[in-house]
């Protein structure tokens, strides 16, 4: 059974362990990240032990309460799509891609609602939910009732962190479901930060080709059941509705309602629901943030988002994150993306055995590639398929290794990488579109990529001198020491 709702999540991490109340009054401005920090980060240097949800049942200024760190392990992951281990997610997906799909790999993609039809995954409109106990209009909204975190002290304000930005595609009426953080402004008004390639921010631009001095529909949801929560960041393609994704992965259909006041729908578990609208000719100075790089993101010109109505459950719970420096909750969360959508970067490149992203690469800066190697420029082609596939596209640096390397294992990486590599004939330098928080490439969103080619070389790639085999002891050898091992004392 999926949980129901955030609330019931909460239940089985508190039975499991994974989440500790804090009854004490804690200001959600910079002091629930401080706390959060030492919870969470301190505990991650032991790697294996990582620390609890925190449910803070008084955020000093809010009479209600604020959950963070809900997804911080690899653990609580698994908890939030209901399986032991992510690869059984995985799993999953590849048994329908393999079994059911036409070829391409959007096409196979875009099949998934046909297929979701058949599992009745696709979302379910529903006349009423829990999300709409409580409804404000007008002057009547106030964002400051909620506990809304200034995570860090250059931050521009507060930023509600975990929202589900609701868009609809102008042309053709698609969904789109955005993991956006908000800088609020005042009461009714955020600023809305969807980067430039990202689906919220092309139905913006389309929007505004046809109509430059209009508005579109925007409304947001905070807290829900896990998998639905957590739907909005996943990399999808457009048009590919992530509510149904988030219905495949509770293997149940989640219920949407109609919104108050404007034309989208809302999950009807939702704890906390802002209806409204983006102005297409507005823009506001948006940030700084203290972000995913562990560096603050600078100030830039963002959409603006009004809120004209305000909806929650009776008594609604907040759910947030903190990012910064590496490791923090978002790296579990993208490392759980990076495990089930292995699968699809699998589908469309079989040579790719499996892909690394260590925590202080966040997400974009390093992706480790072992693959199987059939042909000349074989590593080089891989370069170039992931700065094609998706958001893979940000990747500043690939190194792709043979199949025998365990990329999981970065002390080796660095190892049979480096002693594979002529720099000069190795590293391939590529252009293209860059993460909007990298500070450090030439242009905000345009810069150089780089790939390294730390395959073993082959004749046919020009390299004429023999391979060495790498040092390993006979396993002949190795018995008979394991045979004498009790007499020789050590
Ligand atoms: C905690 C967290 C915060 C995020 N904040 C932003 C953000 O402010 N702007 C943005 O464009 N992407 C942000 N992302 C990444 C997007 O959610 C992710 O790229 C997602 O796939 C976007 O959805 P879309 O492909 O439908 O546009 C964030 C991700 C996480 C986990
Ligand atoms: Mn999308």
């Amino acid at each position: 059974m999926a949980y129901r709702d955030l609330r019931e999540f909460v239940k089985a991490l508190e039975k499991a362990g994974e989440l500790k109340r804090i009854k004490a009054e804690v200001d959600p401005v910079l002091e629930i990240t401080e706390v959060t920090q030492r919870v969470a980060r301190d505990s991650k240097r032991a790697e294996r032990s990582v620390g609890p949800a925190l449910f803070f049942e008084k955020p000093k200024g809010s009479r209600y309460p604020l959950l963070v760190n809900t997804f911080g392990s690899v653990k609580r992951m698994a908890m939030a799509f209901e399986v032991d281990e992510l690869d059984e997610v995985a799993a999953r997906i590849r048994g329908f891609l393999d079994t059911k799909s036409p070829q391409g790999l959007f096409d196979k993609i875009k099949m998934l609602p046909k297929l979701a039809e058949l599992g009745s995954f696709f979302p379910k409109s529903v006349k009423d939910g829990d999300c709409k106990q409580v409804i404000h209009r007008g002057s009547d909204v106030n964002l400051f009732d909620f506990p809304i975190l200034k995570c860090w002290p250059q931050d521009g304000g507060r930023f509600i962190t975990f929202p589900l930005v609701f868009t609809k595609n102008p042309e053709t009426g698609k969904r789109n479901v955005g993991m956006y953080r908000m800088q609020v402004y005042d009461e009714r008004t955020t600023g809305m930060h969807w980067q430039t390639q990202k689906h919220g921010a092309e139905h913006f631009r389309r929007a505004r080709e046809k109509n430059p001095e209009g508005r579109i529909p925007v409304s947001v949801a905070i807290g829900a059941d896990p998998a639905t929560a957590l739907a909005g960041m996943l990399p999808i393609p457009p048009d590919l509705d992530e509510m149904m994704f988030a219905g495949f992965l509770r293997k149940e259909p989640v219920e949407m309602v109609p919104c108050e006041t404007n034309e989208l729908e809302v999950p009807a578990n939702a704890e906390i629901v802002l209806e409204g609208y983006v102005n297409l000719s507005e823009m506001w100075t948006e940030g700084p943030f203290g972000d995913h790089t562990g560096f603050y993101s600078l100030e830039g010109e963002f959409p603006v988002f009004h809120v004209e109505c305000l909806t929650h459950k009776k008594d609604p719970i907040y759910l947030t994150t903190v990012v910064g420096p590496p490791p923090q909750e978002d790296f579990y969360m993208g490392h759980a993306v990076e495990r089930v959508f292995l699968p699809v970067m699998k589908m469309q490149y079989p040579e790719i055995v499996d892909v690394a992203m260590p925590a202080e690469g966040i997400f974009h800066n390093l992706m480790i590639v072992a693959i199987r190697k059939s042909y000349p420029g074989h590593a080089r082609k891989i370069m170039n398929a992931i700065w094609s596939l998706g958001q893979a596209m940000f990747t500043k640096v690939i190194v792709v290794v043979d199949h025998d390397v365990d990329i999981h294992n970065y002390s080796e990486v660095v190892w049979k990488a480096l002693c594979a590599v002529d720099p000069e004939r190795d590293v391939q330098f590529s252009f293209g579109p860059t993460d909007t928080l990298d500070h450090a490439s030439r242009l905000q969103d345009f810069g150089s990529k780089m790939g390294i080619d730390a395959t073993r070389k082959w004749a046919s790639e020009g390299f004429t001198r023999p391979w060495p085999d790498e040092i390993l002891m006979d396993e002949e050898t190795k018995s008979r020491v394991a045979g004498m091992w009790k007499s020789l004392g050590l």
